[in-house]
């Protein structure tokens, strides 16, 4: 045997140390990526990702691949510098061999730049490897390929070794998601889709693709490349909606090392969509340059307005919430040290972002207006119509209470509501059609579960502002049902129900009144989602049976499955009823598969789901026809598949 070299000795020392590391991250996953449902198994594509975007930041790389391949390996290449192979110092071992087995090795590779990852989770390379049944790193640096491989979780057997020239630079990193630690390993393209050409706006000018290889009969690919950025993320946003000017004003500023730029685009639409990042990271709820931007935005408008008799003396001040109607805006700051705050860490916290986007809208849109004075009309006047709307809102809204004060309780004449009034109990069921909610009212527990069908024509809430919910006899009664109020008087603690039950049938016109009521839910009663309020039940599609012995199934799988076990092994006959709707189970059935807490399973409606209802809804109810037949084209498979 070989002489032992110092080096390899110390290299032994370390594996051993590397190893306890790594094996706290597999203990433990979800303190370092969340979940180790899907969205921790996606967490670990954006934490490569996010090292590759970083390269790019820094101004060394402008393409990035990601390919999904068969067996879902993950494999990522940049080109950017390739990661450092020398050995560090301290640890004996290769730099990337270090990056790729140290917990928070840095957590990120040193350097200047802004790094963007480390917030959320912002764990690293080292994490993404334990987390790994195999890992492959290849690393070349303009003269060399150097190649490590990595299994079980971020053992390796050998250093990184060089195994040829090249003239080429970048780091390609192929990974296998540990199938023992992940609920599944199984990558959804849309999911990893959504995420990179969100990175793409982010960061003006980085090419990002990704294909999809695990059907060979079906390679799918996207190519995200965008010179106009966050420009480019608004148009896209708006695709589906009439903006009222031409192009997105955009806004750029650099400050103490410190980026701030934001790009924005009024709609002819009633709606805010504001999205903030901090450091690529979507700030979800928010924080300190949402509030800069919103705050500059709402002091602009009435100066201008002042400035020039827009508004006049005896004008009250517009508010937020009129100078935000219809628009739809990107905001992305850069720091060199990002605080995340909140529950979620969905906040941005840094007190700088606030003046630094304050100043920059403050000067960049004043100028603007200026400059711009037909764009600025056409934007004035919406706010102002705006305003006169919410005080009809108002109006409106008086007139409504006043009249329901006059019916009994205030609560809808069609509600059949529960006895209990302890809301840790209650559930109200929203049932499309009458025959429905006939069966849905004879079949359930009276103590706790509330009925209340739908009727009448829907409001289309992507055309009509607040003041027509109130005078909408389909929305009305849920309004009132609920006694929570809605928009900005909505009250959380008010809600007469702990669980508000969609109920639907497995349709097109299901889907359809399941998107309306989401969309509705999302718009003016948003808090209610945010808190875990809003179910859809989930009706069987089938009831399989032999003679007394009934199973009831929710796919066709488990059609077949029932069916294949009901018919034993003398292959027996067993009968298949296809429910078309809820309105043909007769009241136990529907008590029995979807009512009943001990049996039935609901399906919880997160903010998620209710912002792709919206957007689904905007185009499928907007202006625009061509974005709704691109919809209808990419859709038509399920419509088929709806009656198999
Ligand atoms: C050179 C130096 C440093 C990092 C990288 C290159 C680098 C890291 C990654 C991660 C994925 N792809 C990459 N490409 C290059 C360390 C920072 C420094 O010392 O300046």
């Amino acid at each position: 045997m070989a002489e032992r070299k110092p080096n390899e000795q110390h290299y032994d020392e370390s594996q051993i140390q590397v190893l306890e590391g790594l094996e706290a991250v597999r203990k433990r996953p979800g303190m370092y990526i969340g979940s180790t449902g899907p969205a921790g198994l996606h967490h670990l594509v954006y934490e490569i990702v996010d090292n590759a975007i970083d390269e790019a930041l820094a101004g060394y790389c402008d393409r990035i691949t990601v390919d999904i391949l068969p067996g879902n390996t993950i494999r990522v290449e940049d080109n950017g510098r390739g990661i450092p192979v020398g050995i560090h110092p301290k640890e004996g071992i290769s730099a990337a061999t270090v990056a790729y087995t140290i917990l928070h090795a840095g957590g990120k590779f040193g350097g200047g730049g802004y790094k963007v990852a480390g917030g959320l989770h912002g764990v690293g390379a080292s994490v993404v490897n334990a987390l790994s049944s195999s890992l492959d790193l290849t690393v070349y640096n303009g003269e060399h390929i150097y190649f490590q491989h990595f299994y079980h979780g971020g053992k390796y057997d050998e250093p990184l070794k060089e195994i040829g020239d090249t003239d080429h630079t970048g780091t390609v990193v192929s990974f296998c998601p540990d199938d023992t630690i992940f609920e599944t390993i199984e990558f959804q393209y849309e999911v990893l889709q959504d995420r990179l050409r969100e990175q793409a706006f982010l960061n003006a000018g980085i090419r990002i693709i990704l294909t999809d290889q695990r059907d060979p009969q079906n390679i799918i690919s996207d190519d995200f490349y965008y010179e106009g950025g966050i420009r480019s993320f608004v148009t896209h946003l708006n695709k589906s909606k009439t903006p009222i000017h031409d192009e997105p004003i955009y806004l750029y500023k650099e400050e103490n090392d410190c980026i701030a730029e934001v790009a924005f685009q009024y709609n002819d639409g009633f709606y805010e969509n504001i999205k903030s990042f901090a450091n690529n990271i979507h700030t979800i709820d928010g924080g300190t340059h949402e509030t800069g931007f919103k705050n500059a935005l709402t002091k602009v408008f009435n100066d201008y307005g002042r400035r020039y008799k827009l508004l006049r003396d005896s004008d009250a001040n517009l508010l937020g919430e009129d100078v935000r109607e219809g628009i739809t805006a990107i905001i992305s700051v850069k720091l060199p040290d990002c605080e995340f705050e909140g529950q979620t860490k969905g906040k941005l916290g840094n007190t700088e972002a606030r003046a630094l986007v304050d100043g920059l809208v403050t000067e960049g849109l004043g100028t603007y207006f200026e400059e711009n004075p037909a764009v600025a009309k056409v934007i004035f006047e919406k706010a102002t119509s705006a305003q006169r709307a919410r005080e009809a809102a108002r109006r409106a809204r008086e007139t409504a209470r006043r009249k329901s004060a006059l019916e009994a309780g205030g609560l809808p004449g069609k509600l059949a509501d529960c006895s209990s009034k302890d809301v840790s109990k209650t559930e109200i069921f929203i049932v499309e059609g009458d025959s429905a909610g006939g069966s849905a009212k004879s079949g359930r527990d009276r103590n706790t579960q509330a009925i209340l069908p739908l009727w009448g024509k829907m409001l289309n809430v992507e055309k009509a502002r607040i003041d027509k919910v109130y005078t909408n006899e389909k929305l009305l009664p849920v309004v009132a049902a609920l006694g929570c109020g809605i928009g900005d008087e909505l009250d959380v603690t008010k809600v007469r129900y702990g669980k508000v039950i969609i109920m639907a049938d497995a349709d097109v016109d299901g889907s359809h009144i399941r998107t309306l009521l989401l969309t509705f839910f999302f718009r003016y009663m948003r808090p209610l989602i945010e808190e875990g309020h809003i179910y859809f039940a989930q009706p069987p599609l089938f009831k399989v049976f032999r003679g007394k012995r009934v199973r009831y199934a929710f796919t066709p799988e488990e059609r077949d499955r029932y069916a294949a076990e009901l018919a034993g092994e003398g292959n027996a006959k067993v009968d298949i009823q296809r429910y078309k709707g809820l309105g043909e189970m007769n009241p136990e059935q529907l008590w029995e598969t979807t009512m009943d807490p001990e049996n039935r399973t609901i399906i919880q409606v997160t903010l998620e789901d209710a912002q792709k209802a919206d957007e689904t809804f905007s185009m499928l109810m907007g202006d625009k026809v061509e974005p709704r037949k691109e919809f209808i084209e990419r859709n038509a498979h399920f419509v088929q598949n709806l009656d198999v």
